[in-house]
C-alpha cells in the first residue's frame, strides 16, 4: 500500500523517493491529510521515539527531517489549498547572541511534520522581534533555542519580555524553551511555560501548550 511506503522512504531517509511517491498519491486523489498523518507524521512520530530511546542519533534525524521537509514542500500547497487547519503557530529562534541553528532547525522541521505552521525566524534574534513577529502571525507559541551559556540570559530575558507583552499587549503567547545548557529547572526559574529536551519532545509540548 502506498501510503507505507511512504512512511518506508522516511524510515529509509530516501528524499528523492519520498517525493516521487507523494506526487503519485496526489495524483492518484489521496487525501492530502492522509499523506501527511500516515506517512510522514507517523514515521517522524517514530523516528523521534527511536532517537529519544537512543537507537537513532542526530545524523540519521536530520537526514529523515531532510527526508519529510522534500514532502512537507510538495505538500504545502495542497495544504493550504484544502484549508487544512494547522495545529497551531509557532515562531521559532535561537536566542540573541547565538548561531547556533541545526537542532532548531530539526525542531521547526519536526514542528511542521507533527501540524504546526512555524514562523523561523533564523539565528541571534532579540526579543522584540520575536513578540512583534508573534503578534503580526497571532502565534500560539514563541520556540526560544539557547546553546551557550552565554546566552541562556538573553533567554530570561526574551521569557521576560514576552510575559510583559502579553500583560501590557493583552496577549496569549505561551513560551518554550531548549538547547543543551536548559534544562526544566531553569526554565521553570525563568518562568517559561514549557521546556523540551529535544523535537520530539518539542512537538508533544506544543501540543499541550495549545491544549489539544
Ligand atoms: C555545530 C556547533 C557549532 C557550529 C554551529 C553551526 C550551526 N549552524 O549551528 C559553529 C562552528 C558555528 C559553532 C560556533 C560556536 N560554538 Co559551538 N558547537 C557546535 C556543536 C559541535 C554541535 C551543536 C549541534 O548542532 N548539535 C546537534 C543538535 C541537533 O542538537 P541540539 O542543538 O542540542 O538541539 C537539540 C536539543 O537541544 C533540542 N533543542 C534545541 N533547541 C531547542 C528549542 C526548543 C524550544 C526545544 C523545545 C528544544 C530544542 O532539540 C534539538 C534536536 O533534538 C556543539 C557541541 C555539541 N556536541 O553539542 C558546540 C557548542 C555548543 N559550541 C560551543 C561554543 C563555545 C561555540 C563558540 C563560542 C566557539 C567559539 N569560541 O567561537 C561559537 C559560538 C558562536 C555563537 N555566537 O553562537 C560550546 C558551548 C559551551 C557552552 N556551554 O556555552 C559547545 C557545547 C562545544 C563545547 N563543548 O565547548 N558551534
Amino acid at each position: 500500500m502506498a501510503i507505507q511506503e511512504i512512511y518506508d522512504a522516511v524510515m529509509e531517509y530516501d528524499d528523492t523517493r519520498v517525493v516521487e511517491l507523494i506526487n503519485q498519491e496526489l495524483d492518484a486523489g489521496t487525501d492530502v491529510k492522509t499523506i501527511l498523518d500516515e506517512g510522514m507524521i507517523a514515521a517522524m512520530d517514530m523516528i523521534g521515539k527511536q532517537f529519544s530511546g537512543g537507537t537513532l542519533f542526530v545524523p540519521e534525524m536530520l537526514m529523515a527531517a531532510e527526508a519529510v521537509q522534500a514532502g512537507l514542500d510538495v505538500l504545502r500547497p495542497h495544504l493550504v489549498g484544502t484549508g487544512t487547519k494547522p495545529a497551531g503557530t509557532v515562531v521559532l529562534g535561537t536566542v540573541r547572541g547565538d548561531l547556533h541553528d541545526i537542532g532548531k532547525n530539526l525542531v521547526g522541521l519536526m514542528l511542521e511534520g507533527g501540524g504546526f505552521r512555524v514562523v523561523d525566524l533564523g539565528v541571534d534574534v532579540d526579543a522584540e522581534t520575536f513578540i512583534t513577529t508573534a503578534q503580526e502571525n497571532e502565534a500560539d507559541i514563541i520556540a526560544l533555542s539557547s546553546l551557550l551559556t552565554t546566552s541562556m540570559p538573553e533567554m530570561e530575558k526574551a521569557v521576560a519580555a514576552i510575559s510583559e507583552a502579553n500583560e501590557n499587549r493583552n496577549l496569549n503567547i505561551k513560551v518554550m524553551v531548549g538547547g543543551p545548557p536548559i534544562n526544566q529547572n531553569y526554565a521553570d526559574k525563568i518562568g517559561a511555560h514549557g521546556y523540551g529536551l529535544d523535537a520530539p519532545g518539542a512537538v508533544a509540548l506544543a501540543r499541550t501548550l495549545v491544549g489539544d
